[in-house]
Formats: C-alpha cells, structure tokens, sequence
C-alpha cells in the first residue's frame, strides 16, 4: 500500500508515470517542513519503485508553490540553520533522484517554488505561470539554488535583476529566456496533462540509458568540458554492457518496437 500523506496527493496517472500533487491550497502551498520532509519522501520512495520510469510535480491552477513557508522562518535562528534544525535540512535530497522529474507548472512559483521547479529536470509552464525570485523584499537571498541555477538557466544579467528587483517574470519570459522548455496551450490542467504525456514517453525508454542521460545532462552544470566529455564516454562505453542496449540496436535492425526490460 502507498504511503500516506498530508500535505501533498500522489497517483500514477499512466503506466510507469508517477504524479505528485503539492497540496496546502489555503497557503499557497507554502514550503513547510512538513512538505518538504513529505516531498522528499515520496519522491525518494518513486525513485526506488521499479514501475515507475518518469515522475511529475505539479501544484494547482492558481499556484505552483509560493516559496518557503515564511511563518516557519520568520523566528529561526543563525545556530538552528547551521545545526540543520529547520526546514532546509531535506531540500538537498531532492537533487539525488535518479529518475527525471517534469516540474508542471500553473500560477506562481515563487521563491523557493521557482528554486523547486529548477531542480526539476524539465519545466514546462502553462500561460498563466508567473515565476520570481522576491526573497529581497525579506531581507534576505534565495536560498534553495537560485542564484546558481537561475543565473545558469538565463545569464547573469537577467537573474541579477530578477533576484535585486524581486520582480516577477512570465511564462512567456521563462521561454524566451530559456529557464523552462516551453509554454503549454491554455485551459485547465493542460500543463499536467502535457507532462504526464511527456513522462509516460520517458518511461517507455529503457531506465538505465535514461537516468545515464539525465546524469550526464546534470554534470554539464558542474564539470569542465574536458572532465563532461569523459564522463559522457565512459557512461556511453557502460550502455554496451546492458541488455537494453542489445535489445534496442536489434530492434532497430528488425524493423520493430524496442522492448525494454531495464537490465
Ligand atoms: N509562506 C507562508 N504563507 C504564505 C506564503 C509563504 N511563502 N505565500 C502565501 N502565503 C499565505 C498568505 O500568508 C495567505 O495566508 P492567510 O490567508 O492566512 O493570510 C495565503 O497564503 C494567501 O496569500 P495572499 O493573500 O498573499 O495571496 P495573493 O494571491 O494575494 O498573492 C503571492 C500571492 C504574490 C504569491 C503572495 O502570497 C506572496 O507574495 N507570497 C510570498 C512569496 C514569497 O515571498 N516567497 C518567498 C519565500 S522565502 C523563500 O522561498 C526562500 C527559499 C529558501 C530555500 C531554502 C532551502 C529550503
């Protein structure tokens, strides 16, 4: 039976597609420990899930999720962040699933909501969706990767103006700028139907080329180019020793459709 949870819904729209729904509606689906703490089980516990080759997160129509819940910080302390003793404790193990996350994306994703978006592996947005970065207007930074993800994603131009304004920028904006892949057609629920639709075909590709892909992707973020090119080869070389690598060159060669076992 699956776990159980409060602040966030999980389904599994289609076959191998697992779904979470960040679910706080009356606060904007603020980031609180708790969902955190429960985004980061559930994600984990996809990851391990053999029948389950791509994830989505997604929110609601009006919002994606307002960042960090601000009543939970407004008291914390210097020494609680240091000793790990607040909600930023379980953010870092969103970053170590293997399997690609599709972030799908309506309304604001603001703050850390923009930063949880950004540690997805692909964003797509409907119209509506309406991202920032307004942790200045606390006094403070982003805290979640923004400073290094959003300035990656669209140059230090940009993103020193979206971080010093605090000012929010559009779906439209996010493609033109690159942060996201692209805007979806309009009406409800579209950008969660495109997603889930994106993450079955993602599924139906053998799991180990597809989470050897989105590894070397990351490390294009990390690695200089000579030390990327290396690991690409050596990931490239490893594919040959795996069954779903045989299974896809001869299903090309026998004019067929490739049937994955994951091995
Ligand atoms: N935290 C807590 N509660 C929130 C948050 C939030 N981030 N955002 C909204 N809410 C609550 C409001 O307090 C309000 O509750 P109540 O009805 O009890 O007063 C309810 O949600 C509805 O909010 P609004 O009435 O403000 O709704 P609007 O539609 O008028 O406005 C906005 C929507 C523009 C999104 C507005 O709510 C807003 O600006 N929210 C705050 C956005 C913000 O500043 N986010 C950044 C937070 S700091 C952060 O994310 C740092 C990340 C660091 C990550 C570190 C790793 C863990």
């Amino acid at each position: 039976m699956s776990t159980q949870y409060t602040n966030i819904l999980t389904s599994r729209p289609e076959p191998g597609v697992a779904l979470i729904t960040l679910n706080r509606p009356k606060a904007l689906n603020a980031l609180s420990s708790l969902l955190l703490n429960e985004l980061s089980q559930a994600l984990k516990e996809f990851d391990r899930d053999p029948q389950v080759g791509a994830i989505v997160v997604t929110g609601s129509e009006k919002v994606f999720a307002a960042g960090v819940d601000i009543k939970e910080l407004t008291n914390i302390q210097y020494a609680d962040m240091i000793k790990g003793h607040w909600l930023g404790k379980d953010w870092p193990d969103l970053t170590r699933i293997q399997k690609p996350i599709i972030a799908a994306v309506s309304g604001f994703a603001i703050g850390g909501g923009c930063e949880l978006a950004m540690m997805c592996d692909i964003i797509l947005a409907s119209p509506t969706a309406k991202f920032g970065q307004p942790e200045i207007e606390l006094g403070v930074i982003p805290g979640g990767g923004a400073t290094q993800r959003l300035t990656h994603a669209i140059g230090k131009s940009r993103a020193m103006e979206i971080i010093l304004t605090g000012r929010h920028f559009s779906a439209e904006e996010a493609e033109k700028w690159g942060l996201i892949s692209r805007v979806v057609g309009d009406g409800e629920g579209v950008v969660v139907k495109d997603a889930v639709e994106m993450a079955k075909t993602i599924a139906s590709k053998g799991q180990i080329s597809v989470q050897a892909a989105k590894e070397t992707v990351n490390a294009a973020y990390e690695l200089s180019l000579a030390e990327g090119l290396r690991l690409e080869r050596r990931l490239f070389h490893g594919l040959f020793a795996t069954q779903d690598q045989k299974e896809g060159m001869a299903a090309f060669t026998e004019k067929r459709k490739a049937v994955f076992t994951h091995l």
